[in-house]
């Protein structure tokens, strides 16, 4: 590696070298020397927006000084690197995150008081990153965070969104979608106006025979957009290794205009141009589970793999090795389908750029790629249809189609009898249009596939890629369940939980090794701490309870009982059996003496989440909830015993304050088709319980903390197929309760029956697809045993106690070590000591 600076003079850069900041005073110089020159502001008019951007300037210098070294390091070292392909990362707020892990706060906070602020009134100027939707993206960024804590050399690629998730605002009880624009001010990128890529499309394919005779094509003509790298750090905990996540922006190329338009005049044209090309990265696509095939999802995911491509590769053939070797230094994972183009990017560099044969190129392939499946809904797996392919991406649609040829001719030789199954295992859906399976390409294109959860990684072999596991064997697939950091969704989000738990355990050692929590056990019977642990969580449901009444006007009872189901509004995930439910108790309650009622533990069920702006039955459930806490909030003979609250545009700041002030979380899925869930993890790590089916992780959080800490009901996922065909063709009976429930809604008792007509019809009428019907009485009879439950404070305790000590399992940082292990076979590189 050549050095700009020569030998004699790097004694002079040195000493220039700027020294983080130890002290709250050398804190509060760089803040209020940002403040006055960076952002041109005086202590006349520094408010608190600008002192959070002192603040995240002055701990942005120290990331980036962090940044470079451990990039230098890896540079220099050159150890195989893993990049973590996805086009979400959901990381919300950074600076907390950043103090917490370079390990300043305490100091920052004085140095703020010093200047008259408050820390949690300057944290909270900060705009989420809402990269998106989800889990998905939520578990990207718990990986980055991970991945920076454990050392390791890796990278995130993403696409640089100008608006992230819409923002929800609930308007007369429906969802209204407003635009997140969040760059305004971010201190967390730099631009990098030097790392660009020339990205194309559309164009043709041209063929010929070299001197050789070897066949040759080139893609040529085609129209070229410009991809320019965003740098993050992303610092670990506890550690100086700070990596990178770099997101890609499209603008026209060509620079500012394209001057033969501008010059003859066709100066609006020309600015249109423009316009067109920043339209790539301009949006974050908000559905949540659902792939609608548009043109310029399409251009997006080809536009981030073609540009992350390049980027790998350049850094690879700076250390002039021999492409044998790419595997050995490159691992690249695939985080669902969306980059799955880059399985046939990376085999037309190689073949059509670098010469090499077919072959070994696709060798290097399929070991260099890893792919996580994270659904197993049919309606969100992507296909992409082959004219569309055929006239964005001409010569990547040859390719595909060659990979399928040689795929087929190996699965034809080895089972030379079964033309039904060529079919079937094809990449190209013969269907009209033809469709190309992008789960297939990924699978085919790699050497590992991995689920998500136990149950689900053997879903995906028994359902969607069943004929894989026959033509491949069983070894090509596997499970990493997933996690979350306890960084932010316990040191951050909890800090005095965290700091309980750290008085006991001798440190916050745990928060690296989150195993280490199964020590609290020992302590469950220890007075203090449990008095401790108690009011920790009553003082957070104060908090979320202050957070209600900020933003919706309506005060809630902190010592009420708080059931809470936060996470994107989807039927399969059944927030109408949870407002089926809550209905339930609202006519029982009615129905009781006055007497009787006193006995009822008091609750507050709280709903939050976005739905997708076209999903309308997702909608339809929104605004049912809302027209449901309009009447039971106002109803004076309920009082305190039941609130039903929809918090506005959940976010990751917002889980932050309600996943520590549960008493019961909801995770109650069809069995079968939650992938994982990450809240889950969040609640129970948090001290809430859960009311769970038997789906996704929930069943490894019984399996880790007992069955007698969790609340599960529900059918099997096993049965399920059985139940929906006796829906449609068996002598089936809706539930009784439930019938009482629909014929309250119809008697218009929560405002125009007409508005949930097809709600309550696709249960009764149309098959009951997610089975709410047949789990709707051990749901209430669960909620049952909820409130008899929470009358035992003390066993009540106990299980919270216990199970926050058996979630150790769920760090992601145990996710990464087995990713590192199994899939991507790479290395910790520690940090240089100073
Ligand atoms: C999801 C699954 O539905 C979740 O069960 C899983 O926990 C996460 C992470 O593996 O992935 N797949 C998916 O498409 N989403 C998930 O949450 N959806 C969104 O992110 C909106």
């Amino acid at each position: 590696v050549e050095a700009s600076i020569p030998e004699p003079q790097r004694e002079a850069w040195k000493k220039f070298t700027p020294k983080p900041f130890t002290t709250k005073e050398e804190f509060g110089k760089e803040t209020v020397r940002h403040i006055e020159t960076t952002l041109a502001r005086s202590l006349w008019n520094c408010d608190e927006g600008a002192a959070y951007s002192g603040t995240a300037l002055a701990f942005r210098d120290r990331l980036i000084l962090d940044w470079n070294k451990t990039q230098q390091n890896q540079t220099f070292t050159d150890p195989k690197r893993i990049y973590y392909l996805s086009l979400e990362f959901l990381m919300g707020r950074a600076l907390d995150n950043a103090m917490l892990n370079v390990g300043a706060k305490d100091i920052a906070r004085e140095g703020l008081a010093d200047l008259g602020f408050r820390m949690e009134d300057i944290i909270k100027q900060e705009h989420d990153a809402a990269l998106g939707n989800g889990g998905l993206g939520r578990l990207a960024a718990c990986f980055l965070d991970s991945m920076a804590s454990l050392n390791y050399p890796a990278w995130g690629y993403g696409l640089r969104y100008r608006y992230g998730i819409f923002k929800q605002e609930i308007v007369d009880g429906y969802q209204v979608e407003v635009p997140d624009y969040w760059l305004d001010f971010n201190p967390w990128e730099f631009p990098r106006h030097d790392i660009t890529v020339n990205i194309q499309f559309y164009g043709s394919v041209r063929k010929w025979q070299d001197e050789d005779g070897k066949q040759q094509s080139a893609w040529e003509n085609g129209e070229i957009v410009q991809a320019v790298a965003y740098d993050v750090p992303i610092p670990g905990f506890s550690t100086s290794t700070t990596n990178n996540l770099r997101l890609w922006s499209s603008k026209a190329s060509g620079g500012e205009f394209d001057f033969q338009k501008f010059n003859s005049g066709e100066y609006e044209s020309s600015v249109a141009d423009q316009q067109r090309a920043e339209t790539i990265s301009a949006v974050l696509y908000p559905n949540d589970n659902l792939e609608r095939g548009k043109e310029l999802r399409l251009k997006q995911q080809y536009f981030w793999c073609a540009a992350s491509l390049f980027d790998i590769v350049r850094r690879f053939k700076k250390t002039k090795r021999s492409w044998a070797d790419f595997p050995n230094q490159v691992a690249i994972q695939l985080n669902d389908t969306h980059p799955t183009l880059a399985i046939p990017e990376l085999q037309r560099i190689l073949v059509d750029i670098e010469g090499l044969d077919w072959d070994e190129a696709w060798s290097i392939v399929t070991k260099t790629f890893g792919y996580t499946n994270h659904t197993v809904l049919p309606e969100a797996l992507e296909k992409w249809s082959v004219p569309l392919m055929q006239w964005l991406l001409p010569r990547h649609l040859q390719i595909i189609y060659d990979i399928n040829l040689h795929f087929l001719q190996f699965v034809e030789r080895n089972f030379p009898k079964d033309r039904d199954l060529l079919g079937r295992v094809s990449i190209i859906e013969e269907s009209q249009p033809k469709m190309v399976r992008m789960a297939y390409l990924a699978l085919i294109g790699s050497h590992k596939v991995n689920g998500v959860a136990e149950l689900h990684s053997d879903l995906i072999k028994t359902t969607i890629f069943r004929d894989f596991v026959s033509i491949y064997g069983p070894d090509k697939f596997t499970n990493v369940t997933n996690g979350i950091t306890p960084r932010r969704w316990l040191h951050q989000a909890n800090p005095r939980l965290s700091d309980l738990i750290a008085s006991k355990l001798g440190g916050h050692d745990f928060l690296k090794d989150l195993t280490i929590l199964h020590k609290l056990e020992q302590y469950v019977d220890d007075k203090d701490f449990r008095k401790e642990w108690q009011e920790i969580k009553h003082a957070n449901k104060v908090r979320l309870a202050k957070h209600i009444k900020e933003t919706q006007g309506i005060s809630v009872n902190p010592s009420a009982l708080f059931d809470i189901q936060v996470k994107r509004i989807h039927e399969y995930k059944r927030q109408q059996l949870n407002i089926f439910g809550v209905i339930h108790r609202y006519l029982q309650l009615k129905s009781m003496a006055p007497e009787e009622r006193k006995k009822l533990v008091p609750r507050v069920v709280i709903f939050g989440g976005k739905a997708a702006p076209g999903y309308w039955m997702a909608k339809t459930v929104i605004h049912l909830i809302n027209k449901v806490g309009g009447v039971i909030n106002n109803d004076k003979d309920v009082g305190d015993l039941l609130k039903v609250i929809f918090l506005e545009d959940y976010n990751v700041s917002k889980a932050e304050i309600i996943c520590p002030a549960s008493d019961i979380s909801e995770h109650i899925s069809t069995a079968g088709t939650e992938a994982s869930g990450t809240s889950n993890m969040k609640f129970v790590l948090n001290g809430g319980l859960i009311i769970g089916t038997c789906d996704g992780a929930n069943i490894e959080i019984t399996r880790e903390i007992g069955e007698s800490n969790i609340f599960l009901f529900g059918n099997l996922a096993e049965d399920v197929e059985d139940l929906r065909h006796s829906h449609l063709y068996g002598d089936y009976q809706l539930d009784p309760a439930l019938n009482k429930v629909f014929d309250e809604i119809k008697k218009g008792t929560f405002g125009d029956a007409g508005a949930f007509t097809a709600l309550i019809n696709g249960i009764v009428e149309h098959g009951d697809y997610y089975l709410v019907s047949d789990d709707f009485a051990s749901y209430c009879k669960t909620h049952e045993l909820i409130d008899e439950a929470y009358k035992n404070q003390e066993e009540w305790l106990t299980k919270s106690i216990t199970s926050v000590a058996r979630m150790g399992f769920f760090s992601s940082d145990r996710c990464i070590d087995e990713y590192a292990e199994t899939i991507w076979n790479i290395e910790p590189l520690m940090p240089e000591k100073e």
